[in-house]
């Protein structure tokens, strides 16, 4: 899948000392996190694994142990246990095989809270003020106007500090999530409008029937009125098959250990495999096809990472208004998106696309029930070449069928692209027998 977000830069070579200073700011149980599970040439700048028990001995920069200290040490204290680290698997996330590296290696300029950016500005314009503060006592001349601009700029960016804290307060980490966070696992969520086919999307990543007994309900009614959160085994899914967390330059693998392999001669790109043995540079693992092989260790690109999809209630309806929905459903903390929608964009939508802009969360748009407007198009078609009489029916060739079912396909890439800049829209179809068919190979990257 391709997902809208591109590769940021967080931290340059060298540059570890920001890694101390993010620690300073609400967000860093995330950074930490994203940090310590970076690819190969990005764990070379990195600080090691910092966890959020070890948190206390980052300690606070100098900078913060002034007047203000206390605002962002004690929302710190506050946050130590809730805040967990929600959106760690985005860095850590790859999918092979296809086009894209979910999370780009990097943390999201925006993720909720007070950002690192505003946190080291007001840092830095503390000490601006200290200095000038100083320098009025010393009785140098001229530091009056200095003292007031330093005043003025720091209480500008305390303000913008305390929106963001603000903001952060009003939509904090949904009780649903934070508990299902400690799992390691990565957090996908299933968003849209209700009705859009989101659970039984679900039921077709997990390859099951609507009517299995374990599947998620579906309905021509309301139907999915909380937060349901499916695991997903090698054997079921396909997803922990694609997400997988880089190895780091000085990481050993072991026995047990679930592998994702990269270009192996023969193998699909992205197969997984368990390591049985490891000697020196060659790795014996046994693939999840069946076979045995000895590998080079360089084909391993990375440890497998279970994925968590979280089917959750329709936006918009009486049960869950759009004006209370982002919060209640958390939606700026997940790991990876779907946005799901069955027709057109609609304003509840919009207002999804635009939460995951502003958050920065990687989200895939599906464009689900495909069947539906094809087979109303074939319809119009038909219905055009029959005549007046009513009993006359038409069946269209079936070279006109394919033609026209190509059509429709492409005016609904190219409504969501050319009204709403969406160049990468997944047109599918969750009805069993078209599980194969349209884009849904390609959104999963199925073999
Ligand atoms: N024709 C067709 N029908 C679909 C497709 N996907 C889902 N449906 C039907 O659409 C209806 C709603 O599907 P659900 O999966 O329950 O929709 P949902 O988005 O989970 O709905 P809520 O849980 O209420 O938010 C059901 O009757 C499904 O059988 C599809 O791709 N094609
Ligand atoms: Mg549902």
């Amino acid at each position: 899948m391709q997902s809208f977000l591109r590769p940021r830069v967080l931290c340059r070579e060298g540059d570890t000392d920001s890694v101390s200073k993010a620690c300073s700011s609400r967000r860093c149980f995330a950074s930490v996190g994203w940090l310590a599970v970076v690819g190969t040439e990005w764990s070379r700048c990195m600080v090691p694994m910092v966890r959020p028990s070890t948190m206390a001995k980052c300690g606070q920069p100098p900078g913060l142990r002034s007047q203000r200290h206390s605002f962002v040490a004690s929302g710190l204290e506050r946050r130590r246990k809730r805040e967990r680290v929600l959106r760690r698997g985005v860095a850590e996330a790859a999918i092979l095989g296809g086009v894209a590296l979910v999370g780009a290696l990097t943390r999201p300029k925006s993720a909720p809270g007070p950002s690192e950016r505003l946190v080291q500005e007001t840092q830095r314009l503390r000490a601006e003020l200290e200095a000038a503060r100083k320098e009025d006592l010393e009785g140098k001349g001229g530091t009056r106007t200095r003292l007031q601009k330093a005043l003025r700029r720091l209480s500008n960016v305390q303000a913008e500090l305390e929106a963001a804290q603000d903001d952060q307060d009003q939509y904090p980490i949904p009780g649903y999530l934070e508990e299902a966070a400690s799992s390691g696992k990565i957090m996908m969520a299933i968003t849209g409008a209700s009705g859009v086919g989101k659970s039984s999307l679900v039921n077709a990543f997990r390859r099951l029937r609507d009517s299995d007994a374990n599947a998620a309900a579906t309905g021509v009614k309301e139907t999915t009125m909380e937060p349901t959160m499916y695991s997903f085994s090698a054997s079921e899914g396909i997803f922990n098959q694609r997400f997988y967390r880089q190895l780091r330059d000085d990481e050993e693998l072991s026995a047990g250990v679930r592998v994702v392999l990269g270009q192996v001669p023969g193998q699909a790109e992205g197969s997984c495999a368990e390591v049985l043995k490891v000697c020196d540079e060659t790795v014996q693992v046994r693939l999840d096809a069946g076979p045995v092989l000895d590998i080079d260790v360089k084909h391993v690109v990375g440890t497998a990472l279970d994925v968590v999809i979280w089917d959750l209630p329709g936006v918009g309806t009486p049960n869950f208004p759009q004006a209370t929905y982002l919060r209640r459903m958390g939606i700026r903390y997940f790991d990876v998106v779907l946005l799901i929608t069955s027709s057109r964009f609609t304003e509840a939508e919009l207002m999804l696309a635009e939460e995951l802009r502003k958050f920065e969360v990687p989200y895939f748009m599906v464009r689900n029930k495909v069947d539906i407007d094809i087979a109303s198009e074939i319809l119009r078609e038909e219905e055009a070449l029959e005549g007046d009489d009513d009993e006359e029916e038409c069946e269209l060739p079936k070279e006109d069928r394919k033609k026209v079912t190509q059509e429709t396909i492409n005016c609904i890439k190219t409504y969501f692209s050319s009204e709403y800049s969406v160049d990468r829209v997944y047109c599918v179809s969750s009805r069993r027998k078209l599980r194969n068919k349209h884009d849904f190979p390609s959104c999963l990257n199925a073999p």
